[in-house]
């Protein structure tokens, strides 16, 4: 059977660097349906069995861009075995926010930190094992322009990789939707691939591409009343919800890096 791998990651982040590392000669270009947006999919030599698909590059998951959109669509349509996170860690506190909100999805994980050379021209430490243990998943540090590190991810690749139970803390108010939303697709009988915590936050932050699959999944009866959750909700929601995951990422990367320059963070 085919396992697929998809490459998810910010753009210019080295995806497609990687992608085509792993590849070589062995792939496919063409479109993501019914768009313009290049679709790339290929074999790795070592992993016969596996394809592996180049996203496009994105910031979040809130699928107010074409490409988040067609990113959303195929985590949750195409159902990948694994997804690879390619992040900069030269810019590690904005990449997180995809990380954030792929971890909250679920889906098995593992995170690249790519371009360790420009972190580390900037004197930017990373704790790579701390940031592994925060995050409950692998986490390879790589150097994507001169193949630095595919060794490891590749022998990753061959492992099986859980999903790790993961949750941002939101504000009681946030929870308490959440949870209202939860119990009302739970009654309604939904089982999707990403959890139901995920889909009541897209819900919550106006995500079109959820809310248009949620609307052609459920009854419009309880589309009404996961629709009253929302408007007793404080209007700025969306912007709550971010606060509190900036807030734990700020935290993580506080505990995870250390500008050798400036000399703050913590030494280890
Ligand atoms: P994508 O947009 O995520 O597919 O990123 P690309 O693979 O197209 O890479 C974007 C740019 O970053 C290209 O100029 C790459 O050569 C460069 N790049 C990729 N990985 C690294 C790296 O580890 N270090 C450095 N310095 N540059 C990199
Ligand atoms: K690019
Ligand atoms: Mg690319």
């Amino acid at each position: 059977m085919n396992k697929t791998l998809a490459l998810v990651g910010n753009p210019n982040t080295g995806k497609t660097s990687i992608f085509n590392h792993l590849t070589g000669t062995r792939q496919h270009v063409g479109n993501w349906p019914g768009v313009t947006v290049e679709k790339k999919e290929g074999r790795i030599k070592t992993l016969p069995e596996a394809v592996l698909v180049d996203l496009p590059g994105i910031y979040s998951l809130s699928a107010q861009t074409l490409e988040e959109q067609l990113a959303v669509t195929y985590l949750i349509n195409e159902d990948p075995h694994l997804l690879i996170n390619i992040v900069d860690a030269s810019n590690l506190e904005r990449n997180l926010y995809l990380s954030v909100q792929l971890l909250e999805m679920g889906m098995p994980l593992v995170l690249c930190l790519n371009m360790m050379d420009i972190a580390e021209k900037r004197g930017l430490k990373i704790d790579v094992s701390a940031l592994s243990r925060t995050l409950g998943i692998p986490v390879v540090p790589i150097v994507a322009r001169r193949a630095k590190g595919d060794g490891e991810l590749i022998h990753l690749l061959h492992r099986n990789i859980p999903s790790p139970p993961w949750k941002v803390p939101y504000s009681p108010k946030i929870e308490e939707a959440i949870r209202k939303l939860d119990k009302l697709m739970a009654e309604a009988g939904l089982h999707l691939r990403p959890n139901r915590r995920w889909l009541a936050l897209m819900w919550l932050e106006g995500n079109r591409t959820v809310r248009e699959l949620l609307c052609s999944r459920l009854p419009s009866d309880l589309i009404e009343q996961m629709e009253e959750v929302c408007s007793k909700c404080p209007a700025d929601l969306d912007q709550r919800i971010r606060n509190a995951r900036y807030a734990l990422i700020e935290k993580i990367v506080r505990e995870v890096t250390r500008n050798s320059r400036t000399a703050d963070g913590p030494t280890w």
